[in-house]
């Protein structure tokens, strides 16, 4: 991408695409385009077309989405659905009528089957069964894989699709039901540090294993690859390590200070017993994480802090 090249960056007021804003703007990259939510219903077909017909970008960053942490995604899974399929159809779609150079679509690691072997290669994509929590969700994601390498093949674009593990960092939604877990934790932590709770849910058995991405690193691997990977294969962005539910609980307790008790609640789901991406393809072209976990929480919890959402708590 030349340092004056027409950038768009769909949901640049999100989690990802925040993070991919940031990682533009300190690279030089001035001619940046996004649209928040107000402005422009991605879900909404001509006025996409009009969007693309007007701005004409070079190069698009598709992370613009519904996501939610794994009550959201069972609760509104028409939503999860419909938002995904129709946000990424029509910008696919217009990437292409729009003679974009390049676009860069963010999926998801829950595209892989629930059991697959771990850690996730790219190849065990359609494998076998999803998990059920985030089944439509997952659905949508694949579907927009699928029409990536479509276009790819019928019309010759180049429209990358790449696979981010468990994200978190500055910006997240600490919405209490909603949310993901490592913001969920943060946020409930915090309260039950300041009201002096004896104790703390944590949903689940505390032991599904997840893999987390601080999301300036994740911002980091997008541009890297946007720059260096044309390939229609997909490609994970992950650390490549893991942790127990339980012991993510008991590290985000120590950042904040809680004290009190972790309380397991097993009436909520667990959803996939683990999610760990195999990197490999990323790491043999150059690229890693840098950020470790305990560094990534403090972060987040330091933003957390002068956000809004701690005066909500
Ligand atoms: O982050 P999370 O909602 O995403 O949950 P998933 C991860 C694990 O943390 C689950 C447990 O086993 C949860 O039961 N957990 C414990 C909690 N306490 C909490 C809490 O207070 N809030 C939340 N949210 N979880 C999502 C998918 O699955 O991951 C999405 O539903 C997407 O589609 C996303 O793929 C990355 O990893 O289970």
């Amino acid at each position: 991408m030349k340092p004056d090249a027409k950038i768009y960056v769909a949901g640049h007021q999100g989690l990802v695409g925040g993070a991919i804003w940031r990682r533009l703007q300190a690279a030089g990259f001035k001619n940046l385009v996004g649209r928040s939510l107000p402005e422009l219903d991605l879900r909404a077909q001509a006025a996409v077309a009009d969007f693309f017909g007007r701005e004409r970008p070079e190069y698009v960053f598709l992370a613009a989405a519904r996501v939610g942490g794994i009550r959201a995604n069972a609760t509104f899974p028409a939503d999860f659905i419909y938002d995904n399929l129709m946000i990424q159809a029509n910008i696919i779609h217009q990437a292409y009528r729009h003679d974009v150079k390049k676009l860069m679509f963010l999926g998801s690691s829950c595209i892989y089957p629930r059991l697959c072997p771990q850690p996730m290669k790219e190849d065990y994509l359609l494998d076998g069964k999803l998990e059920p929590t985030n089944e439509p969700y997952a659905v949508a994601k694949i579907a927009g894989i699928k029409m990536c390498q479509s276009y790819n093949r019928q019309y010759g674009a180049c429209f990358i699709s790449v696979m981010p593990t468990n994200l978190y960092g500055p910006g997240d939604n600490f919405d209490l039901l909603d949310s993901h877990v490592i913001p969920a934790l943060i946020r409930k932590f915090h309260q039950g540090k300041i009201t002096g709770a004896p104790e703390v849910p944590v949903w689940g058995t505390g032991a599904p294993r997840r893999e987390f991405l601080y999301v300036d690193d994740l911002a980091d691997a997008c541009f890297f690859l946007m720059e260096r990977y044309q390939e229609g294969e997909i490609i994970n962005i992950g650390v490549g390590q893991d942790i127990q539910v339980l012991e993510l609980a008991r590290a985000v307790a120590a950042v904040i200070g809680f004290k009190g008790q972790i309380k397991l609640d097993p009436a909520y789901p667990d959803g996939a017993p683990r999610k760990l991406l195999d990197v490999s393809r990323l790491t043999s072209l150059g690229w890693q994480a840098k950020t470790p976990l305990p560094e990534g929480l403090h972060k987040t919890y330091d933003w957390f802090c002068r956000s809004p959402w701690a005066r909500k708590s």
